[in-house]
């Protein structure tokens, strides 16, 4: 799929904006709020075209949403980090979605450790068996990572002036968040020739909030991704099905205050940290959660990806991809000579919009700090 088969598919998709905007009830069934009253038409917070889009199919397309300028001073700035900070000798962790997804960050104070810093993940393929960076990278060891993550927008430096800059908290208010914060960013290489896939999931399953789900994905394409590069791709209006399952803290290693409180507390260290719990939702069960669906490869066909429902959405260096955390999305692997680097960021609601953050999730900061606030323009 080129970028203009991507615009018919997204203009195919705009017809199909429901008409939730009921001129007779006078409201609007917004994703993040629920059915809110509807302002007068000449208010600004009346709901934007690309909001009934976000709305109705589950995310959106911002194109050009950063500069030239922008991407470069995040990519050198990461290479930089990566330069000064990552030492493969002393920590070689790996980031997999797969199905040894639980051994890799479910069992993983690294992991866990990450929430308020950033701490580097290397590709599997990267790994030789004794658990050690191939020799190959070991003179290039940027080419090994999966990811960094998840505090980097807490740091001074581009990350943290993207995560605060007007143009990312307006598109927020614009889609309905009322008081979001930001729990997690992460930084994906996706390497040519090793970016491995990652499996379809429901963000929300790892950034849960009660008593409604707020999570938002906005993924900001580094590099131009395609369907060779391993893009994203997304099942329009799966926003709408409840979350089925849970990645959660484990209370038999945590105890039930599900924070580690030292050896003498009460959780059992010999446990995993984490587990998969399944939540009842509507008691619909998809064969792609933590997986690919059958006939996802070969690239470009990916047969099994459309028959469920999943489309492609390539995107341009700068291009922003912003989705509900319900949405199922996944992408490929990366066999193809580019790289797809990509910034994410993962905003919920905070607690101004009575919304909280849910204390089995593995994200916990030190001490219950709070989340960095984006309510200040
Ligand atoms: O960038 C990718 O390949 C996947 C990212 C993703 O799944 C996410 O941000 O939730």
């Amino acid at each position: 799929m080129d970028f203009t088969q991507r615009d018919e598919t997204l203009n195919s998709l705009q017809q199909k904006i429901d008409d939730t905007i009921e001129s007779s009830t006078k409201t609007y069934q917004s994703w993040v709020r629920g059915t809110v009253t509807l302002p007068p038409q000449n208010d600004s917070s009346y709901p934007t075209n690309r909001c009934r889009f976000f709305d109705t199919h589950g995310f959106i397309l911002v194109p050009s949403f950063a500069s030239p300028p922008e991407i470069a001073s995040m990519k050198s700035h990461m290479q930089q980090m990566v330069q000064n900070e990552w030492n493969p000798a002393q920590s070689t962790h790996v980031f997999r979605t797969d199905e040894k997804q639980l051994d890799a960050q479910g069992k993983s104070d690294y992991f866990l450790d990450s929430a308020s810093k950033t701490h580097y993940f290397a590709e599997k393929d990267a790994m030789d068996e004794t658990g050690e960076l191939k020799e190959a990278y070991r003179s290039n060891k940027i080419m090994a990572l999966n990811k960094a993550g998840h505090g980097m927008h807490t740091s001074p430096g581009p990350f943290r002036t993207y995560t605060q800059s007007s143009k990312v908290v307006s598109l927020l208010k614009e889609l309905g968040w009322r008081d979001p914060v930001v729990p997690q960013s992460m930084y994906i290489f996706k390497q040519a020739g090793i970016g491995g896939e990652v499996t379809s999931h429901q963000d929300s399953s790892f950034l849960f909030t009660t008593p409604r789900q707020t999570c938002i994905g906005l993924w900001l394409a580094l590099d131009d991704a395609t369907l060779e590069n391993g893009c994203l791709w997304v099942r329009p209006g799966s926003h709408r099905e409840p979350v089925r399952r849970q990645f959660a803290r484990n209370p038999k290693h945590f105890g039930d205050g599900l924070v580690y409180s030292g050896d003498d507390g009460e959780g059992d260290r010999t446990q995993p940290q984490m587990i998969f719990r399944s939540l009842d939702g509507d008691g619909k069960e998809v064969p792609w959660d933590g997986k690919l669906p059958d006939g996802s490869l070969p690239t470009p066909e990916c047969v099994g990806l459309y028959e469920n429902g999943f489309i492609p959405v390539p995107c341009k260096a700068g291009d922003l991809l912003a989705f509900a955390g319900e949405l199922d999305h996944l992408s490929l692997p990366n066999n193809s000579s580019q790289a797809r680097h990509t910034f994410q960021l993962h905003c919920v609601e905070g607690e101004g919009a009575g919304v909280h953050w849910s204390k089995e999730n593995w994200l916990q900061y030190p001490l219950g700090e709070p989340f960095m606030k984006l309510n200040s323009h």
